[in-house]
């Protein structure tokens, strides 16, 4: 697949997506390429009246945001959020749960989906799986101080950190956060290793998302499918 066909399937499901926004609600807004398609939908229907205004998950997301019309809001003035709109790197068939952070917007984008009452998930079906981390790796964001230990910590858990860096310096997250790229390799129990990297000291958050995303929207070859808890339609 090249990534115009990709970006094809992307803009289809982020069209898709946009379409369950309702007028005077209060959005969330991920980030990354296919977050992207889904503000260009939004702003066609804010030029054409719908009043709405979203959260930002990253500083990229709110530079596109107002370069395209579309109102933010933030947290001060909201504690909830109706619908969380995002992509994901992994989506798992059973359970829809996600795995999330090549943008390494992962701590926002879970602070903003566990304030929504419905968060809808936008991908290419490239990124279905039967398991989260058959591919690819898990990014767990650390604390900077002490990051090295930090990291000591998570070898231990077998999983062969790596500290994610741009141009030889670590990259570091809108919240001042390192990220290990973790490869745990086909995941079991999401859940469980959630709950144990939790429990690291220095470790802030990883980019599993456990029954948070309500629906998912897959754009694929053969057309746009929405996958919900328990069904699809
Ligand atoms: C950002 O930290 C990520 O969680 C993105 O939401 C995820 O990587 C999907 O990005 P793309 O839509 O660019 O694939």
């Amino acid at each position: 697949m090249t990534s115009v066909g990709l970006d094809r399937m992307k803009r289809a499901a982020a069209i898709r997506a946009v379409d369950e926004v309702e007028d005077g609600m209060v959005l969330g807004f991920g980030s990354g390429s296919t977050m992207a398609f889904a503000l260009e939908a939004l702003a066609v229907r804010i030029a054409n009246g719908l009043r709405v205004a979203g959260i930002p998950t990253s500083e990229a997301t709110a530079v596109l945001a107002r370069r395209l019309g579309v109102p933010l809001a933030s947290f001060d003035a909201h504690r909830r959020v109706d619908l969380a709109i995002d992509g994901a790197d992994q989506v798992q068939r059973d359970g829809l749960h996600l795995l999330k952070g090549r943008g390494g917007a992962l701590l926002r984008e879970k602070i903003v989906a566990s304030a929504s009452d419905r968060m809808i998930v936008v991908v290419d079906e490239s990124k279905m799986v039967g398991r989260l981390g058959q591919r690819g790796t898990l990014a767990v964001a650390i604390v900077a101080f002490g990051w090295s230990a930090t990291v000591g910590r998570l070898e231990a858990l077998a999983c062969a950190p790596r500290l994610r860096r741009v141009a030889g310096e670590p990259f570091a997250t809108d919240d001042g956060h390192y990220i290990a790229d973790c490869a745990v390799g086909p995941i079991v129990d999401p859940a469980a290793l959630e709950t144990r990297l939790s429990a690291i000291v220095g470790v802030v958050d990883c980019g599993l998302f456990v029954g948070l995303a309500s629906t998912i929207v897959v754009g694929g070859q053969a057309g746009v499918t929405l996958l919900e808890r328990g069904r699809a339609r």
